[in-house]
Parts: structure tokens; C-alpha cells; sequence
């Protein structure tokens, strides 16, 4: 008979040795390695066995700790997210009957003479989807009761169940409360944009001025790529951005660029939040801009990168946008298209999708055992760790040691570097936006 092993999370399975025979049959689902690995109980055939008679054992039992607590946290996490989306929900509920109690004053005959194109039924229409998205608030926390009950009822049966399910409601609630956020976001904008108040009477002899992004730039027919100030939220303040207005049609407003080094990356939560360096040359819009512009449409991202070699590739991602802070910056990053290859979701393991942002400061990795951003030197939405790191150290040359330069995992040639060998950098990068329905 040859060698088998088994991982087991529960003391209690360790007693009962008869299971053994049933979990022979099930080892196959968890020979995935990582779950092993992870694992840290271990009992072990030695090999001998007698004809009929029992095997001997070997159990090693290093002090009992159960990958539960991990999970219990996410699971709290989620918790949290929910209690601010159902905060977000109640804030939009009374600012959008404010706004249509505004709408009815103003609307009174002869008060200042301007009429709104009949704001009540859009109020009505909006009202209808808080309604709609606070049972959907309700379901999702049920839902989430439910799989908490589950967890628990779980933590003292057959332990290998108990992983896959794990992993299950993870993603699960994970997809939920990505939708929920989406809901919340696209309300947020049809609020304040159907708010008469705010948008059609103030702001209507100057309507002109209000561009949210550089498409809207493009639209009114500029052509060149330049400075100009947006707006994306009308409630919130404007800043300026560089707009592309010549990569595939233009309208892209700039998120990212690296040129030549002339900026430090390294910097903490403070700076990524609210942007730095110079927006003609290398900089970091900052997070709280780049939630506020995808959060106003739904915007495409566009990779653009340039090795010292001289190979231009890029990639196209038809989904963008960025939580806010208190949502930890989380990205959300659609299907990928072009030729520098889809690094964001390099496999299974390194996925930058649905991941925190991180800082050498602020540490919202997957990485159990240290700081990603700390060790990169980036601010980022770090797995544990990375496929890609646009935020890394600008290097002239290709370096050595940590892989902390600017990285895409994807590049044609870049992962046969050896460990302590030659790693390439590039020599240009740049990340943009457009909103996904933009026509140029
Ligand atoms: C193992 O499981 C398979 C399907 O899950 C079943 O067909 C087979 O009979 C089982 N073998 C034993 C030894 O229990
Ligand atoms: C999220 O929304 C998409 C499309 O709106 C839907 O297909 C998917 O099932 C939703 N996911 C969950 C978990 O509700
Ligand atoms: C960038 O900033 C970090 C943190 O302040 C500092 O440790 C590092 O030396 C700086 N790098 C360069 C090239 O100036
Ligand atoms: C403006 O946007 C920032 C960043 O998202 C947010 O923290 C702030 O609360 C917003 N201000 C208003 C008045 O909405
Ligand atoms: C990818 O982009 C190219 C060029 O824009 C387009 O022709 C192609 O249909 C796209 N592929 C997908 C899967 O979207
Ligand atoms: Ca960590």
C-alpha cells in the first residue's frame, strides 16, 4: 500500500479513526496543494500495513491552529461593507426627498419663472429604486446571517467540507456586495443628476461648463491632449486632469503615467489618496478622483506600456471603477482585451481584481505575513502579492534583487528571469479611463 496522507481540521475527526476509510475516497479534493500545505494537522500511514489488519499511524499535531479565524474575519469585513452600503442607501433616500421636496418648491408658479421638465416622476422612478435596493440591502444581510449560521454549524463537523464551503461563500458574498455597490454607485449618480435644485436651475445658464471627464472635452471638439478641469460629481469639487485626446480616438482621462522616473512612488495612504507628482509628466491622479470618475459612468481602462527595448503593448479592460475609502479603494476591473496580456488576472492565485489598495503604511493585502506595498514599495491592489505592480520603483536599467520595479506579469520574455538574475523594467507607463460608451 503506498503512503497516503490526510488533513484534517478538527481534533475531533482525529479521534475518530474509523473516518478514515470514508475519507479515503475523498482525498482527491483536497490534494490541491495549497489547501495542503496550509493545513496543520497531519496523520500519516506508515506504510506497513497488514493484511486486513489496522495500519500504524503517525499523527502530528503541532499546536491546534484552525484557518477558520481568517475567514471568520472576511466574513466580518463583508459585515462592515454591508452596514456602509445600508448608510449609503439612507443618506441617498433623504437627499433624493430633499431634492424633490426643493423640486416642488421651485416648481411653485411665478417663483423664479423656471420650469423643470416634470422632476416629480423621475423623483418617483428613483424612489422606486431605494426602495428596490434596500431589500436587496435586506436580502444580502439575511444572506449573510445565513452563511454565518452555516459557518458555525460547520466549524464542528467533518473539517474538508467546511474549506470548500468556505470558499464558496467567500466569492459569493464577495460577487453580492460588488453588485450592491454597483446599485448604490449608478443611484448616486441618477440622484444628484435628476436633482432640478442642484443641476437643471442652478447650474443651467452654465451647463456648459460642467465636464465630467475628458470625453466631455472631446465631445465639444478639443483635440488636444492638455490639461483641463472636470467635474465628475456636481456635488463635489472639480481638479485637473490630463486628457489623451489622440490614443484610439482620445477622450481618456489620465490616471497614472511613468516617464523617467522624475517621481517617488513610494509613498503612503495620505499621498495615494489624494494624488501627487506632476500631471505633465509622471503622477498618481489619486484614489479619491479616480472612485469619483468611475463612479460618475462607466468607464474602460487602457494600459499602455513601452519596454527599453522599444515594444509598445497595451491592455484594454472593458470594466472599471474604484470603491471608496472607506471601502478601501477596492477594484472591480472587467474583461481584458489587446497584446500586453491580461496580468490583473494573471490565475487564480494572483488576481488584482477585488483587491484592497495597499500602502507601505496601510496594509489591506492577502499576504498573511507581511505588507505587500511595504515590501514593492507601492501603493496598489495587491494580492499576496502580485502579477502587476504599474507603482513600482522606476528603475533606468534592468536591476536585481526584490522585484520592486514596475511590473507586468504578462510581458512576452519577463518571467524567465532568474530568481537572483537580471529582471527587466520598462520605460514607460500609463493608465487611463473612458466611459464605456464614449464614441469618438
Ligand atoms: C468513491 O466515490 C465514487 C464517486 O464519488 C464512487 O463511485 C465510489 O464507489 C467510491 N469508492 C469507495 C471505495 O467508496
Ligand atoms: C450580479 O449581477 C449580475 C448582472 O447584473 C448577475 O448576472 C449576477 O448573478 C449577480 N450576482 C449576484 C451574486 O447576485
Ligand atoms: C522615495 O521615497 C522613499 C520614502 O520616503 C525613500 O525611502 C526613498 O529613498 C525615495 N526614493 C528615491 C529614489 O528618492
Ligand atoms: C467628495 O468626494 C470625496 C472622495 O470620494 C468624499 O470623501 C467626500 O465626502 C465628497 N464630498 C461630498 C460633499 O460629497
Ligand atoms: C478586442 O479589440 C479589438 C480591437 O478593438 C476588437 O476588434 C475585438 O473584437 C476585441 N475583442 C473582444 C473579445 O472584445
Ligand atoms: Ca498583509
Amino acid at each position: 500500500m503506498k503512503p497516503v496522507s490526510w488533513c484534517w481540521l478538527s481534533s475531533a475527526v482525529l479521534a475518530a479513526f474509523s473516518l478514515l476509510v470514508a475519507g479515503n475516497n475523498e482525498t482527491e479534493e483536497i490534494k490541491d496543494e495549497r489547501i495542503r500545505d496550509s493545513c496543520p494537522v497531519r496523520l500519516e500511514s506508515s506504510g506497513k500495513c497488514e493484511e486486513g489488519g489496522e495500519c500504524p499511524y503517525q499523527v502530528s499535531l503541532p499546536p491546534l491552529t484552525i484557518q477558520l479565524p481568517r475567514q471568520f474575519s472576511r466574513i466580518e469585513e463583508v459585515f462592515k461593507e454591508v452596514q456602509n452600503l445600508k448608510e449609503m442607501v439612507n443618506t441617498l433616500k433623504k437627499s433624493c426627498q430633499d431634492c424633490k421636496l426643493q423640486a416642488d418648491d421651485s416648481r411653485a408658479p411665478g417663483r423664479n419663472g423656471l420650469l423643470s421638465p416634470s422632476p416629480g416622476s423621475l423623483g418617483e422612478a428613483d424612489d422606486n429604486r431605494v426602495q428596490e435596493l434596500e431589500s436587496e440591502v435586506n436580502k444580502l444581510s439575511s444572506d449573510l446571517k445565513n452563511a454565518k449560521e452555516e459557518i458555525d454549524l460547520l466549524q464542528g463537523r467533518l473539517e474538508k467540507l467546511n474549506l470548500v464551503n468556505m470558499n464558496n461563500i467567500e466569492s459569493y458574498v464577495d460577487s453580492k456586495v460588488a453588485n450592491l455597490t454597483s446599485a448604490v454607485n449608478s443611484l448616486d449618480g441618477k440622484c444628484s443628476s435628476k436633482c432640478p435644485i442642484q443641476e437643471e436651475i442652478q447650474s443651467r445658464p452654465v451647463q456648459h461648463l460642467i465636464y465630467k471627464d475628458c470625453s466631455d472635452y472631446h465631445t465639444i471638439g478639443k483635440r488636444s491632449s492638455e490639461i483641463y478641469r472636470v467635474t465628475p460629481d456636481p456635488k463635489n469639487s472639480s481638479f485637473e486632469v490630463f486628457c489623451d485626446m489622440e490614443t484610439m480616438g482620445g477622450g481618456w482621462t489620465v490616471l497614472q503615467a511613468r516617464l523617467d522616473g522624475s517621481t517617488n512612488f513610494t509613498r503612503m495612504w495620505r499621498d495615494y489618496k489624494v494624488g501627487f507628482g506632476n500631471l505633465r509628466r509622471e503622477f498618481w491622479l489619486g484614489n479619491d478622483k479616480i472612485h469619483l470618475l468611475t463612479k460618475s459612468k462607466d468607464m474602460i481602462l487602457r494600459i499602455d506600456l513601452e519596454d527599453f527595448n522599444g515594444v509598445k503593448l497595451y491592455a484594454l479592460y472593458d470594466q472599471f471603477y474604484v470603491a471608496n475609502e472607506f471601502l478601501r479603494y477596492r477594484l472591480h476591473v472587467g474583461n481584458y482585451n489587446g497584446t500586453a496580456g491580461d496580468a490583473l488576472h494573471f490565475s487564480k492565485h494572483y488576481n488584482h481584481d477585488m483587491k484592497f489598495f495597499t500602502t507601505p503604511d496601510r496594509d489591506n493585502d492577502r499576504y498573511p505575513s507581511g505588507n505587500c506595498g511595504l515590501y514593492y514599495s507601492s501603493g496598489w491592489w495587491f494580492d499576496a502579492c502580485l502579477s502587476a505592480n504599474l507603482n513600482g520603483k522606476y528603475y533606468h536599467q534592468k536591476y536585481r534583487g526584490v522585484r520592486n520595479g514596475i511590473f507586468w506579469g504578462t510581458w512576452p520574455g519577463i518571467s524567465e528571469a532568474q530568481p537572483g538574475g537580471y529582471k527587466s523594467s520598462f520605460k514607460e507607463a500609463k493608465m487611463m479611463i473612458r466611459p464605456k460608451h464614449f464614441k469618438p
